[in-house]
């Protein structure tokens, strides 16, 4: 099965959203096999931001991350990344279609709460990254029958 990684970003879990967040991705069907809440390290948040390290926002962006708890997660089921980005919305919250969590909660784009895996790829390197192997979880939920044909 696909897995992705999500993050609730310091400005999430500081507004409460961390329950709403979770009960979005429960109730869609995916499957929580990964969960912890961590301030992360300074060498973490600069790998895993490592793709933007040229951009002008790197520094805040890695302060930001690095400044408060963040909720990290691995979410599990069929085309969990693609969805996941999808339910996550733009990247830009005045730009998010609303019913995505950007759309629904955010107002700008340093602080636009939640963080998904881009591709397949980038979702196994995360995973990789912020979780250790005996941290993940392999179950199966007694819904799926009645989630998947
Ligand atoms: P994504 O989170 O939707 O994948 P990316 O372009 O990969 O967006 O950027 C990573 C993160 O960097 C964004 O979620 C946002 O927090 C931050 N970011 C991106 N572009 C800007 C910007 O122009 N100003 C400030 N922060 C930005
Ligand atoms: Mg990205």
């Amino acid at each position: 099965m696909e897995r992705t990684f999500i993050a609730i970003k310091p400005d999430g879990v500081q507004r409460n959203l961390v329950g709403e967040i979770i009960g979005r991705f429960e109730a869609k069907g995916f499957t929580l096999v990964g969960l912890k809440m961590l301030k992360p390290s300074q060498e973490l948040a600069e790998t895993h931001y490592g793709v933007h390290k040229e951009r002008p926002f790197f520094k805040d962006l890695v302060s930001f991350i690095t400044s408060g708890p963040l909720v990290a997660m691995v979410w599990e089921g069929d085309g969990v990344v693609a969805a996941g980005r999808l339910m996550i919305g733009a990247t830009n919250p005045l730009t998010s279609n609303p019913g995505t969590i950007r759309g629904d909660f955010g107002v700008s784009i340093g602080r636009n709460i939640i963080h998904g895996s881009d591709a397949v790829e980038t979702a196994q390197s995360e995973i990789a990254l912020w979780f250790n192997e005996e941290e993940l979880v392999d179950w199966t939920p007694v819904s799926t029958p009645w989630l998947y044909e």
